[in-house]
This record gives C-alpha cells, sequence and structure tokens, in this order.
C-alpha cells in the first residue's frame, strides 16, 4: 500500500503572501494543497507543521473522506478559518494525489463534465465614475461576459473594493491600514455609478457589486431595493453573514439576487442561508471551507434549494485554489459563476497552472490531477512578509466591519 511519506508547508511571497502545502506518497506522487488565510498565514503553516503534518505522516493517500473526518471529527475543535483552511489544503492535496494515480484530470473524478466552461467575473473599479467605466469597457474589450464594479466614494478615503496597480490588492501594509467609512455617503453614491455603467453599457452583460459587509439588513433591504433596475446578477456581502437570520429581512425587501460566503467556513455556517433560501449563490471556496470534499457538500445541500456557486477567487487564493475551483465548478449541476482575478506575474513564475481563460469563460487542465506545479527554487526568491488586511472605522472614530 502507498502511504504519505512527507508533507511539507512552504510560506512564500511571489507577488503576495502564499501558503502550499504539498504531500509526496511512498510511490513519489505529490499532491498540492492552498493553505492561505489572508493576513494570518503564520497560523495555519505552525497548525499544519504542529498538528496536522505528524498525523498525516504514513496514512493511506486514497483515503480522503476518511482523512477528512480524521482532522475534522477528530481535532475535537470544530469549524473555524484556521482549521478549516489545514483541512482543505490536505484535502486538495490527496485529490490532486488521486487524480496522478488515476492519470484523470480531478473533474473527471467528480462526476465528469456538466457545462463546457466556466463563466467568470471580472473586478473593475474606478478611483471615480469616469474611470470605473473606462475600467468596465476594458473588461468587455478583453471579453467578459459579467464584470463587478465597485468605485471610491467621494470624499471617504479607502473605499473596499477599489484597485490601486495593475492588481487588487487590500493586505498591503505591514500594519492594519485604518480606513474611514460613511454608510450614508456609500448609500447615496453607489447606487448612481451603477445606474452609470447599465447607462453607458446597457443590459448584454452581468453587472454585479461587492457590498463587503458594510450595511444593517434594513440598510442592504434599501440599496437591494434601490438597484433593482440594475438588474444585478448579485449584490455580495450585505451585512455580516454569522447571523443568519438577518437575511431574511433583506429578502423580505428586494429581488436584488443575494451571494454570501467567502468568510464562512462550513456547511453550518450557510445552512440556513441555503434550506431557507435567504441567498441565491453561495460564495464558500475550496480553500477557506475544509477542501473539495467539503465544498462539493455545500454545493450538493445547495443545489436541493436552488441556489447556485459563486466561489470566492480573490488573488489571495492561490493557483491551486483556482485550479480546484473550476474541477468543481465545471462538474456541479449549480454551477453559477466563478470570480477571477489575474494573478501577479511573480505568482506565475511559482505556480505553473494549467487553468486557460477564453470568451470570459476558464477550463481546468486536463493533465491528471489538478494540473498545477510548484516551484520551490523559484519561490525561494519571494520570502514571506507580514501584511494586514485593512481596518475601517466610521467617521466617528468607532470600527466598523470591513
Ligand atoms: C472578493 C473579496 C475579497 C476579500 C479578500 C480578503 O469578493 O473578492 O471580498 O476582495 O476582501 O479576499 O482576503
Ligand atoms: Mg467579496
Amino acid at each position: 500500500m502507498s502511504t504519505i511519506e512527507r508533507a511539507e508547508v512552504f510560506v512564500a511571497s511571489p507577488g503576495r503572501n502564499f501558503v502550499t502545502l504539498r504531500i509526496t506518497t511512498s510511490d513519489g506522487v505529490t499532491g498540492l494543497g492552498d493553505a492561505t488565510l489572508n493576513g494570518r498565514e503564520l497560523a495555519v503553516a505552525a497548525y499544519l507543521r504542529e498538528h496536522v503534518v505528524p498525523l498525516l505522516v504514513g496514512r493511506d493517500p486514497a483515503r480522503i473522506e476518511d482523512t477528512w473526518q480524521y482532522f475534522y471529527r477528530g481535532a475535537y475543535w470544530r469549524r473555524g478559518p484556521v482549521t478549516m483552511t489545514a483541512i482543505a489544503a490536505v484535502d486538495t492535496a490527496l485529490w490532486d494525489i488521486k487524480g496522478k494515480v488515476a492519470g484523470l484530470p480531478v473533474y473527471q473524478l467528480l462526476g465528469g463534465r456538466s457545462r463546457d466552461a466556466v463563466m467568470v467575473y471580472a473586478h473593475a473599479s474606478g478611483t471615480d465614475v469616469p474611470s470605473l467605466l473606462d475600467d468596465v469597457a476594458r473588461f468587455r474589450d478583453l471579453g467578459y461576459r459579467a464584470v463587478r464594479a465597485q468605485a471610491a466614494v467621494p470624499d471617504v478615503g479607502g473605499t473596499y473594493g477599489v484597485r490601486k496597480g495593475s492588481v487588487y490588492e487590500p493586505a498591503a501594509s505591514a500594519l492594519p491600514d485604518e480606513q474611514p467609512w460613511s454608510t450614508e455617503a456609500y448609500l447615496d453614491f453607489a447606487p448612481t455609478y451603477l445606474e452609470a455603467v447599465r447607462d453607458r453599457f446597457g443590459f448584454d452583460f452581468h453587472l454585479l457589486h461587492d457590498v463587503h459587509h458594510r450595511l444593517t439588513p434594513i440598510e442592504a433591504a434599501r440599496f437591494g431595493k434601490r438597484v433593482e433596475d440594475c438588474r444585478l446578477f448579485w449584490m455580495e456581502d450585505p451585512t455580516p453573514a454569522e447571523d443568519q437570520e438577518a437575511f431574511r429581512l433583506i429578502r423580505q425587501h428586494t429581488t436584488t439576487p443575494i451571494a454570501v460566503g467567502e468568510a464562512l467556513t462550513s456547511i453550518w455556517d450557510v445552512q440556513r442561508l441555503i434550506t431557507e433560501q435567504l441567498i441565491d449563490y453561495v460564495r464558500t471556496t475550496v480553500v477557506h471551507a475544509g477542501g473539495i470534499t467539503h465544498l462539493r457538500r455545500i454545493f450538493d445541500l445547495a443545489a436541493l434549494h436552488q441556489v447556485r456557486t459563486g466561489s470566492h477567487g480573490a488573488t489571495d487564493l492561490s493557483p491551486v485554489t483556482l485550479a480546484a475551483a473550476v474541477h468543481l465548478d465545471v462538474a456541479v449541476p449549480n454551477f453559477g459563476i466563478q470570480e477571477y482575478m489575474e494573478h501577479a506575474p511573480e505568482t506565475m513564475e511559482v505556480f505553473r497552472s494549467g487553468v486557460r481563460f477564453a470568451d470570459g469563460a476558464l477550463q481546468p487542465s486536463e493533465a491528471p490531477g489538478l494540473g498545477v506545479e510548484y516551484d520551490e527554487k523559484a519561490a525561494e526568491r519571494f520570502p514571506y512578509e507580514g501584511r494586514y488586511l485593512p481596518v475601517a472605522r466610521r467617521l466617528d472614530g468607532s470600527v466598523h466591519d470591513w
């Protein structure tokens, strides 16, 4: 029987910080898992090194489900982003290995294709409305069929989602950047630029918007109602999702579709949202929600309740997560859309991925496994640098949800 011989944790910063797990079997087969938790990278690296790797060595790499149960139930302590990201890395690496052993791309192990391609949405942003419109035009010219639009709220610095350089990177400072927030200014301004996008480009493409957990349920309800004529594909994270019940109030007031879940880590965190149809798209991802095994379980629950998938895919999720996501996206019946931002060139030097973009959609690699290789030597050129996500404060100085 083949056994797990080695599991190595790599922490590097090619373009941004990534934590990567590589499992090697006694037959010399390797598998990769992403273990990146933005701004908390070393916590997951330590959890893996201290508490997971010693228990992995000697196990049967073919027993993916059993290994998942062992690290979830066997830890006694449940859920939480650090634990679930570590379990995800193990699970993803074992699917990669299973694919390589079988000589099949992972999507074939998941039941094969349900669709020909995976529609993605791009991130358009602007420091003002004209620059946002230029950015939307650029993505449409690149062939995207779905675009998310975010613009800086006038006179309120540091609005979420506005790109500074060519790559959007919120975790850019050694200590958390403190950014001001005004709900009143946002609620007055955001609907006007979404309308400006529709006025200029019409309705032949999908328009999305990320509220990024900033509103109360009744504010979110007002926002959703106000933008109904923009026919958004979704409004994302209108209110923080710890309180699943809060979404019922939003739902009672607006037909604007709702997407939630990028910061949630287990099926229990989205159970009511899904079973009571309080959302339309579930944004949990491979890396933060326990890997391919657990995410598929969430997606299957979602399918029963006509909730579709819309996995998180910002650049703080490594190309290993993107590859795994695209294998799932192409296979599950209830796929909705996949978030996609191009990684920095340094990132792609270290992660050689077979995922391909064409006509506003992604294709999984046809190579056995996930189709991603990690270049350890190249990664050595990019040492880890501590970086935090920003913190938001209301204009009176109190802390708000970022
Ligand atoms: C998105 C997300 C990201 C997150 C980031 C946090 O919709 O893409 O909201 O931009 O803020 O991934 O690490
Ligand atoms: Mg988001």
